[in-house]
């Protein structure tokens, strides 16, 4: 195969790598608010809402990137009787549960949680609608004891609920969706955990830098992958390819920290991090970039990482060079939405 056919060969495959979604389930009654935390986590309206509680609905599979998120309809409702309930929908071919409720835990909800029990998979309690935890004579946390104790013992088992709201009157820190997002991460083994990640909206600084870990080894498995794929050499053969793959790095990035191309280029220019940015938007500038860091003086600096890649002995200095345009561009992508994330803040202050 010659260089470009390889080069071709290893773009195809990174932009098909790991193939297998995280796949997450919601279940719970009707209007506890599977679909709003689902727009939660994410950070953006991808299941439709609804104040009307519909007890008719099928099985709804929203795909996210690399995350399937399943919404349930009620169980042992008449539409899903439980003994069918299985034939339909096979537990075992998802990652993570999700138990939804807003009033009380249902029967259906704790049958559901047996049979998951029993078949060894995870389940997260998530109490929702924590706006409206009211008692005239007890604290909201004496009332979030009673309900996790009232679940436990409806459940027979110990475990911990999480107390969410999708009201957007408060930021979602104090509505204990970071919480929640980090729970997920943890109850899902790593490289879906990496991906859940990947796709989730950072509310808070640790999801934020979460996330920048999780991008520079996206970089440093390009990077290897490229090697392993005999792309070292390819500098100066064909500088096309290499901002081919300059191109989708920096596009992985940027969507990982959710920057979209509007906002690199209607932020006035003047900005030092947005220059960056912009950089990796365009096919000619990728390009320059990329000679630019092949003139001679570039060559020491982008020596210097090559070293950080080191399992990989041959790495040559295009590889390096690539490696080092990524992290730069990670560096300025995640110096971005840090800003971003403390303006934020501060403005729901
Ligand atoms: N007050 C309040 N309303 C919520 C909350 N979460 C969802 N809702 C509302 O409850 C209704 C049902 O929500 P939805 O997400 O469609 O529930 P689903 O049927 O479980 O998917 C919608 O009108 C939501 O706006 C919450 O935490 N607090
Ligand atoms: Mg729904």
């Amino acid at each position: 195969m010659d260089i470009k056919m390889q080069a071709q060969d290893f773009i195809e495959k990174w932009g098909h790598e790991d193939g297998k979604k995280v796949k997450i389930v919601f279940f719970g009654q009707p209007g506890a608010g599977k679909s709003s935390l689902i727009n939660e986590l994410v950070g953006e309206k991808i299941a439709a809402t609804s104040s009307m509680t519909d007890t008719t609905r099928q099985v709804q599979m929203i795909e996210y990137n690399e995350v399937v998120f399943v919404d349930l309809p009620g169980y042992d409702t008449s539409e899903f009787p439980a003994n069918k309930y299985f034939t339909q929908f096979n537990p075992l071919q998802y990652d993570l549960f999700l138990c939804v409720f807003s009033g009380k835990l249902q029967q259906a909800d704790i049958n559901f949680f047996k049979t998951l029990k029993r078949l060894n998979r995870q389940c997260i309690f998530v109490r929702n609608k924590v706006d409206g935890l009211y008692a005239a004579n007890k604290t909201v946390e004496e009332i979030k004891t009673e309900i996790t104790d009232d679940v436990c013992r409806q459940l027979t088992n110990q475990v911990k609920v999480f107390f969410t709201s999708c009201r957007k009157n408060l930021p979602a820190i104090e509505r204990g969706i970071p919480e929640l997002q980090e729970e997920i991460i943890l109850c899902l083994e790593p490289t879906l955990g990496d991906k859940f990640l990947r796709n989730a909206k950072a509310y808070t600084k640790s999801i934020l830098a979460q996330k920048k870990q999780e991008a520079a080894k996206a970089i440093n498995k390009a990077m290897i992958m490229a090697a392993g794929n005999g792309l070292n050499p390819l500098f100066g053969v064909d500088v096309g390819i290499d901002a081919k793959i300059m191109d989708i790095m920096y596009k992985r990035i940027r969507k990982m920290f959710e920057i979209s191309e509007e906002e690199i280029n209607t932020d006035g220019g003047k900005n030092k991090l947005v220059k960056i940015l912009a950089r990796g938007l365009k096919k000619d500038t990728i390009v320059k970039g990329l000679e630019t860091l092949m003139t001679n003086e570039m060559k020491k600096k982008t020596a210097k990482y090559i070293p950080i890649i080191g399992q990989v002995t041959a790495m040559s200095l295009g590889a390096g060079t690539m490696y080092y345009l990524g992290m730069e561009y990670l560096d300025a992508c995640y110096a971005y939405a840090q800003k971003r994330l403390e303006e934020e803040i501060k403005m729901r202050a």
